[in-house]
């Protein structure tokens, strides 16, 4: 394992990772002594418009992959309508490779819990939802404790700090699907229906739970926001970049020494990244990555200086989504990583439209042809016209995302795949497994 250098190690920015080494930071009383619901104390005396500004002017942007301005979303919730409003965290953390949320919610699920009361003061929610996957139970568990000790000290229920502000916040336990973490889904599931996404426009902010408008934001997003009441805008801009703010907690697995979660200013490189995790594993070279979970497409050992942040990764021909770096190195083969991948899309499908549904059905069955050394050269071009068939055709993000690995590993990884085809490579699979996709 190597030392970052000096320079490297001034990267990390602990912010939301700060409370994460204090072993019971999850109890309200450290959590108080840390700074804990100072944001809300501050929040609730400043009018709800002036705190949707704020969260504007940090430049604030989505944590779950799509990285929309949070501020924008907010000031989209009509006032005066009557409507019940709602607040929902995303805390459906599926992603393969992503592991940011989870641990946040173990260690510190106070900073979500503060945020998710100070955000529904913001939008004039009286009701909010966490949503956690339901595989996730001892977060849940630390979660709901820290909702019966808030509630208990008088930052949830009613009046809340003598504001005379209500908020009943409720944490509720998916069924283990990864399709939920899709927004429109997980509103549909939360509902107490199988969780399908529903067609967009109209957005959750104005159609959301129950058909009333609703903010949906995932659970970095929210635990941003007590950090910006109390450091403001700028000193939030002081860290990343002008288009993509802040700092982001980059979660690193796979072929490193010390796999875990960095947090450091957006912009950060994956050269850097990798030093601060102790250099790749003894005999390892980085061969291919994932800037933001399975679902983006994959980049090489040329990317190793991309700055990672919303328009660094586009400009390299990938998504930032969740920042979830999965690395592999010379002894991996991105042929069988991809079939794994879809593997998992396929088994996750919803099966609500055609395209994702059939193709990725499709895509398992020709990747096992190949790994099983049956392929032909045709399956190359049959893979790339299915992809072309789901990409933008699917209804939501899912059958997108399943195409990723799928074109980026043959634009950059063609030959492994002809080594499977015309023999060179040993197959990996049996006989016995191409059936039963
Ligand atoms: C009102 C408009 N609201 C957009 C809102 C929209 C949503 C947010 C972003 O997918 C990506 C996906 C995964 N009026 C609006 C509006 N909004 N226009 O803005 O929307 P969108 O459609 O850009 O993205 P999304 O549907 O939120 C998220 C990718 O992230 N991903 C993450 C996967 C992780 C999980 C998990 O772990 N559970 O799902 C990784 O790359 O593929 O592309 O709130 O309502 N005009
Ligand atoms: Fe369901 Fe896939 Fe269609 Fe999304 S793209 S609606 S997950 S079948």
């Amino acid at each position: 394992m190597t030392t970052p250098r000096p320079e490297t190690l001034a990267k990390l920015t602990p912010v939301l990772t700060k409370r994460w080494l204090s072993p019971d930071a999850w109890r309200i009383g450290t959590y108080e002594k840390l700074d804990g619901y100072a944001a809300l104390r501050k929040a609730l005396k400043a009018h709800p418009d002036d705190l949707i500004q704020l969260i504007k002017d940090s430049g604030l942007r989505g944590r779950g992959g799509a990285g929309f301005p949070t501020g924008l979303k907010w000031g989209f919730i009509p006032q005066g309508d009557g409507k019940p409003h709602y607040l929902v965290v995303n805390a459906d953390e599926g992603e393969p490779g992503t592991c940011k949320d989870l641990p946040l919610m173990t260690h510190d699920p106070h900073a979500l819990v503060e945020g998710v009361i100070i955000a529904s003061y913001a939008i004039r929610a009286s009701r909010a939802y966490i949503y956690i996957r339901g595989e996730a139970v001892h977060a849940a568990r630390r979660l709901r404790n820290a909702v019966r000790e808030a509630t208990a000290k008088g930052y949830l229920g009613r009046n809340i700090l003598g504001s005379g502000y209500d908020l009943e916040l409720v944490v509720h336990s998916g069924a283990g699907a990864y399709i939920c973490g899709e927004e429109t889904a997980l509103l549909d599931s939360l509902e107490g229906f199988r969780g399908q996404p529903r067609l967009r426009p109209p957005f959750p902010a104005t159609h959301g739970l129950y058909a009333s408008p609703t903010v949906v934001n995932n659970v970095g997003t929210i635990a941003s926001v007590p950090y910006i009441v109390l450091g403001g805008a700028d000193w939030w801009k002081t860290m990343g970049t002008e288009k993509s703010s802040g700092p982001m907690i980059y979660s690193l697995s796979g072929r490193i020494a010390n796999p875990g979660q960095f947090e450091c200013g957006m912009g950060v490189t994956l050269r850097e990244l990798i030093e601060l995790a102790g250099g790749m594993q003894p005999g390892h070279n980085l061969r291919f990555w994932t800037p933001g979970g399975s679902s983006t497409p994959l980049l090489t050992a040329e990317h190793l200086d991309v700055p990672l942040d919303f328009e660094g990764v586009a400009a390299a021909g990938s998504i930032l989504g969740t920042t979830a770096t999965q690395i592999f190195s010379d002894q991996d083969c991105p042929v069988y990583a991809t079939y794994r991948w879809l593997e998992f899309y396929h088994h996750e499908s919803c099966g609500k439209c055609t395209p994702c549904r059939e193709g990725n059905y499709w895509m398992v069955r020709v990747y096992r042809r190949i790994l099983a050394g049956q392929g032909t050269h045709e399956d190359l071009d049959t893979l790339l016209d299915t992809c072309d068939n789901i990409l933008g055709r699917s209804f939501c993000g899912l059958g997108d995302g399943a195409t990723s690995s799928v074109t980026s590993s043959l634009k950059y990884f063609k030959q492994d795949y002809l080594d499977y085809i015309e023999g060179r490579t040993a197959p990996r699979l049996s006989d016995k497994q191409l059936v039963g996709a």
